[in-house]
């Protein structure tokens, strides 16, 4: 039986790609020289695609597969897949949500210590003898006991939410609509703003959250105030965020995610009132074995015809 033929838009560990190249006939879209005559010749035959969050599926990618079924997305983000051109097709997208949740939870925790407690520079501090030398690293902005606002309380959110519990916060939120929960819900991410100092930005990626942390936002969170953000660029105004940054009108920021990510604007790399670092919330082993698996599942149970797993769309 002839195996369906899948387009790879990125790479993948290799606990993945072997049973990957097993069950399917892989075609490698990241390897080729020319992706448009890659797309032409090997597009027709297409019937699903293997994708991560951070490389999605574009509208010309999905046009040049006449035959494409599904899209599996190895990460929960799927906002750089075109899903308005899949549900023009009745092609099913899949994601991999809840594997990763505790992960990125963590990451945003520890970046967020990291900033307040100045950790990365206190690194710097020892390494480069400046301790001996210098004597005591300078004091840093507690974390503990301080107001915390998470900005989208979906699942990775509510984790975030969880462990601010656990470091004494007081939590507020805000959401498309008031959850069952008993942390404060703000409607307006400006007036969340305002009423924290953390701000952790946690809300999926969308034509309708794009740039919610504007101008407004990061004037608000005010100069002690630190931004977190472990869910996408396109939810930060970049441009405001750096000038906030550069002029001392915020305390700080931690980011995983970067417009043009891995070329971030090096505007950044300039800042010591930063975290910075290369996408990698859900970057563990055991994180990412279980989304290769998610991944792998949701394919395998589109072409037995079975129930997607984790299906968007
Ligand atoms: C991706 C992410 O999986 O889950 C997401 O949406 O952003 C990441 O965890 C990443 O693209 C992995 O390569």
């Amino acid at each position: 039986m002839t195996k369906p033929a899948v387009l790879q838009v990125g790479t993948y560990p290799e606990w993945d790609q072997v049973p990957l190249d097993a069950a399917y006939t892989m075609h490698r879209w990241f390897e080729a020289a020319d992706k448009a005559a890659f797309l032409a010749a090997v597009g027709p035959e297409v019937r699903g695609i293997a994708t991560r969050g951070d490389l999605g599926a574009s509208a010309e990618m999905i046009a040049a597969c006449p035959k494409l079924e599904v899209i599996s997305v190895y990460g929960v983000g799927y906002d750089a897949v075109d899903i308005a051109a899949c549900k023009a097709r009745g092609i099913r997208v899949t994601n991999t949500p809840d594997v990763l949740t505790e992960d990125v939870a963590d990451l945003a925790l520890g970046m967020a210590l990291m900033l307040s407690r100045g950790m990365g520079a206190a690194a710097d501090w020892v390494a480069s003898g400046d301790w001996a030398a210098k004597g005591g690293f300078a004091l840093q902005r507690k974390f503990s006991g301080k107001r915390a606002g998470v900005l989208g309380l979906g699942r990775i959110g509510a984790a975030v939410a969880r462990r601010l519990e656990g470091f004494g916060m007081d939590v507020a939120y805000s959401s498309t609509a008031p959850k069952a929960v008993a942390w404060e819900f703000v409607a307006d991410p400006v007036a969340l703003a305002a009423r924290s100092d953390f701000l952790f930005v946690t809300l999926a990626a969308t034509a309708a959250t794009r740039h919610i942390v504007n101008r407004d936002v990061i004037a608000a969170l005010g100069k002690t105030g630190m931004l977190v953000n472990v869910s996408r660029a396109a939810n930060i105004d970049e441009e405001a965020l750096l000038a906030a940054l550069e002029s001392g009108s915020i305390g700080g920021a931690a980011l995983d995610v970067f417009e043009g990510e891995p070329k971030l604007n090096p505007r950044f790399l300039a800042l010591k009132n930063v975290v910075l670092q290369p996408h990698h919330a859900s970057g563990t082993f055991e994180t990412r074995q279980a989304m290769g698996k998610l991944m792998r599942d949701n394919l395998a149970a589109h072409f037995a015809g079975r129930p997607l797993l984790t299906a968007v769309a």
